[in-house]
C-alpha cells in the first residue's frame, strides 16, 4: 500500500509539472507575438541647440531627441508639429545634403535616434525668437501610438546631452 500511494503521488506530480511547463511556453509565445506586446514609446534627450547669430523668428533650428520603444511592435513617426512654430519637418542627412522625409521608423525593442550629423527635426517659423532656457512643445504623432507631446529645452549651440 505504501508503494502504491507513492506511485500515485508521483504520477500526480508529473501531471502538475507538465501543466506548468505548458503554461510557461504559452507565456513565452505571447511575448513574441505582435498582438500581445504593442509599441511602448518614451522620449528622452530632447534639445534644440540655439542657432548661431542673433536669432529671430525666421530662425531655422534643428531638434534632436531619442524615441525609445520597449514594446515588441515597431511604430512609425509620421508627423511632428508645434504650437510655437510654423513648421517642423523630419530630415535625413546624407554626405553632402539633407532630405525631407515623410516618416521615420521606430524599431521594436529599439530606438529612433535623432542626433547631430544624422536624422533630425527642422523647426521654422518661431512664434517668438528662441532663447536659451526656453522650452518648445513638440507634438510627435505615431502611426500606432497616437501623439506624444514633449517640452524640448532650447540649449546653447555647443550643448551635448548628458553634459
Ligand atoms: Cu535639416
Amino acid at each position: 500500500m505504501g508503494a502504491r500511494n507513492f506511485r500515485q503521488t508521483a504520477l500526480i506530480g508529473a501531471t502538475v509539472a507538465a501543466v506548468l511547463t505548458a503554461g510557461a511556453i504559452a507565456v513565452v509565445c505571447d511575448g513574441g507575438s505582435s498582438q500581445a506586446s504593442s509599441a511602448k514609446l518614451s522620449v528622452a534627450d530632447s534639445y534644440i541647440p540655439l542657432p548661431a547669430g542673433s536669432p529671430g523668428s525666421d530662425s531655422m533650428a534643428a531638434g534632436y531627441l531619442t524615441v525609445r520603444n520597449t514594446g515588441g511592435t515597431a511604430d512609425t513617426l509620421v508627423r511632428v508639429s508645434s504650437p510655437g512654430a510654423g513648421s517642423v519637418s523630419m530630415h535625413r542627412s546624407t554626405d553632402t545634403t539633407m532630405q525631407e522625409v515623410d516618416s521615420l521608423p521606430v524599431p521594436a525593442n529599439g530606438a529612433l535616434q535623432l542626433t547631430r550629423g544624422g536624422t533630425h527635426l527642422m523647426i521654422m517659423g518661431w512664434q517668438k525668437p528662441p532663447a536659451v532656457g526656453d522650452e518648445l512643445e513638440l507634438d510627435l504623432t505615431f502611426a500606432h501610438s497616437g501623439t506624444i507631446a514633449v517640452q524640448v529645452p532650447v540649449k546653447p549651440l555647443t550643448y551635448r546631452p548628458g553634459s
